[in-house]
C-alpha cells in the first residue's frame, strides 16, 4: 500500500474544490457505500497478482486530486505521451527524456510497475522521419529502439514495441504506414529483435485497437504471434487497447484474450476508456459501469492476463473529447473527480467489498413517528476521506424531498458528491436531493456520498438532520 501523500494543494485546484456547492452527479442508480479502507484497487489488484494501471501525464502530478488517485489506486504507471517517438527523438539522434524520466521515477518513487508505450508507431512520429529513405528509415528505427529501450533498460516491466500496425477494417491486413511502405513486412519483427537486444528483461508487446474480439484485424495480429512463437521472433505479450463505446464491448472479449494466452503470450488490457455522449445520461453511466466489469472480468478469467490499465484518470483530461468532438465521459472519475458507478463496478469485479459497515449496530426499528436515524461511513487516508450517509425514515409517512444537515468539527471540506447537491457553509452542511431520489417510504433509507479533506483528523460530524428534525444516529 502506497498511502496519499500530504501535499500542499495548488491554489487554482484549492479555488476548483473548495466550490462550496458541488453539483451532484445524476447517477440513475444508488450508489453503494464506499468500500472499506483496504479496498483501492490497486490493494485489490495487489492481492490477485494483476495490474491495475493508469495513463498519467507527469504534468499533472502536482494536482492533488490526480496526484491522490494515481498515488492510492494503480500499481502501474504508463505515460501518456511522454515515451513516444516525438517526445523522445524530436531530432534525429538526439534524445530527450525529461518528461519520461519524470514517469518512470514516480513509478519507482512509488514502487509502481512502469509500462513503456511506445517504440514504433506511425503516429506522433517527428517530421523528420518523414523523409527518410528505406535504408535510413530502418537505421533510425533500430537507433530508436536502441536508445529509448536502452536508456529505461531494466526499469520498463513490458513496452508497447510495435503499435497500431494493422489496417481497420476486413482486410486482416497491415497498416499502410511508413514502416509498411518503405521496410516491408520484416519490419515488426526487426523491431522486436532490437527491443529485445535493448531492454533483455522487458517483456515485449504488440498492441493495437479494435481487436478486443474475434475479427479480422485481431485475427491477423494473432496469425503474426503464431508465427513468431513457430520462429523464435521475440514477442511476450500482446496488448488489446479496449478503446470501447458504451454498451458495446465484445460478448467474446474473454475468448479473444484467451487464443492469444493460449499461443504462449500475456495479454493484458492496455488503454481501457468506455466513451459516451455527453453529458452522461444516468443509463449511460450505468450501462458504462456493466462495461468495466465485464472488461476486468474478462481479464481476470484468462490466466495470463496480466492486468488492465485505462487510458487516463478523470473525464477532465481524456483524449476522447478531443477526437470525438459530443463524446467523452469515457473513465471512472468525473471531471470534478467523483468516483463513478464504474469505479464500484472496478471494486466488485476485483473483488472488493462494497456494503457499508456501520461503525455500530442498526438499531432496532424505533416506533412510527420517531424522526430519522442515520449511519455515517468514513473511509478515511491521511488527509483525505469519502463518507457515506444513509438517513432512514422512520416517521410513519413517505418523505418527497429532502434535506440533510449535519455539522463537521474539525475542520473538513467537502470537495465533490454524489447521489445528492451538497452545500458547505463553514462547518455546516446541507445536503439536497438529487432530481431522481427525493422520494423515501416510511421505513426506506435514502443515501448519499461525498469526497473530502481533512487535516489529520476526520471526527464523524454531528447534528444530523432531516428536513430540520434532529436525527438519532445509528
Ligand atoms: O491519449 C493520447 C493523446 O493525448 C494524444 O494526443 C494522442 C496522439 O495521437 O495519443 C493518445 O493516445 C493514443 C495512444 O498513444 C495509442 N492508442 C490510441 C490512444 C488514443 O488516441
Amino acid at each position: 500500500m502506497h498511502p496519499h501523500r500530504s501535499r500542499t494543494r495548488p491554489a487554482l485546484l484549492a479555488g476548483a474544490l473548495a466550490l462550496a456547492t458541488v453539483a451532484a452527479v445524476g447517477l440513475g442508480f444508488a450508489r453503494p457505500g464506499p468500500a472499506d479502507a483496504a479496498t483501492t484497487l490497486k490493494a485489490l489488484a495487489d492481492a490477485k497478482g494483476r495490474d491495475i494501471g493508469v495513463a498519467i501525464d507527469p504534468n499533472r502530478l502536482n494536482e492533488s486530486a490526480y496526484r491522490q488517485i494515481a498515488d492510492a489506486e494503480f500499481n502501474l504507471v504508463v505515460a501518456e505521451n511522454a515515451m513516444k517517438w516525438d517526445a523522445t527523438e524530436p531530432n534525429r539522434g538526439q534524445f530527450t527524456f525529461t518528461q519520461g524520466d519524470a514517469v518512470a521515477s514516480y513509478a519507482a518513487a512509488g514502487g509502481k510497475r512502469l509500462y513503456g508505450h511506445t517504440l514504433v508507431w506511425h503516429s506522433q512520429l517527428p517530421g523528420w522521419v518523414s523523409g527518410l529513405s528505406a535504408t535510413e528509415l530502418r537505421q533510425a528505427m533500430l537507433d530508436h529502439i536502441a536508445g529509448v529501450a536502452g536508456h529505461y533498460r531494466g526499469k520498463v516491466a513490458a513496452w508497447d514495441v510495435v503499435n497500431e500496425a494493422f489496417a481497420d477494417g476486413g482486410s486482416g491486413g497491415r497498416r499502410d504506414s511508413i514502416f509498411q511502405q518503405r521496410l516491408g513486412d520484416g519490419w515488426i519483427e526487426e523491431a522486436f529483435r532490437a527491443a529485445r537486444a535493448a531492454d533483455p528483461a522487458a517483456k515485449l508487446c504488440i498492441n493495437d485497437y479494435s481487436t478486443d474480439g474475434v475479427n479480422a484485424k485481431s485475427t491477423a495480429i494473432y496469425n503474426l504471434v503464431r508465427d513468431f512463437k513457430a520462429r523464435g521472433v521475440p514477442i511476450d505479450c500482446v496488448g488489446f487497447q479496449a478503446h470501447l463505446i458504451v454498451g458495446q464491448v465484445p460478448g467474446d472479449l474473454q475468448s479473444n484474450l484467451q487464443r492469444f494466452a493460449d499461443l504462449g503470450v500475456d495479454v493484458r488490457i492496455t488503454e481501457l476508456d468506455i466513451r459516451m455522449p455527453t453529458p452522461p445520461s444516468a443509463a449511460n453511466l450505468a450501462t458504462q459501469a456493466a462495461d468495466y466489469r465485464k472488461v476486468v472480468s474478462a481479464c481476470l478469467a484468462v490466466t495470463r492476463c496480466a492486468g488492465v490499465t485505462t487510458w487516463g484518470i478523470t473525464d477532465r483530461y481524456s483524449w476522447i473529447p478531443d477526437v470525438f468532438p459530443g463524446q467523452g465521459a469515457a473513465l471512472i472519475w468525473d471531471e470534478n473527480y467523483a468516483p463513478k458507478p464504474a469505479y464500484q463496478a472496478v471494486v466488485e469485479a476485483l473483488g472488493g467489498t462494497v456494503t457499508p459497515t456501520p461503525t455500530t449496530p442498526t438499531p432496532t426499528t424505533p416506533p412510527p413517528g420517531d424522526g430519522c436515524t442515520v449511519t455515517y461511513v468514513p473511509n478515511s487516508w491521511n488527509t483525505g476521506f469519502t463518507a457515506e450517509v444513509r438517513v432512514r425514515n422512520d416517521g410513519a409517512s413517505a418523505i418527497n424531498g429532502w434535506t440533510v444537515g449535519f455539522t463537521f468539527g474539525a475542520g473538513q471540506r467537502i470537495t465533490n458528491a454524489w447521489n445528492a447537491t451538497v452545500t458547505q457553509s463553514g462547518t455546516q452542511v446541507s445536503a439536497r436531493n438529487a432530481s431522481w431520489n427525493g422520494s423515501v417510504p416510511a421505513g426506506g433509507t435514502l443515501s448519499f456520498g461525498f469526497q473530502g479533506t481533512h487535516g489529520g483528523s476526520n471526527p464523524a460530524p454531528t447534528g444530523f438532520t432531516l428536513n430540520g428534525s434532529a436525527c438519532r444516529t445509528g
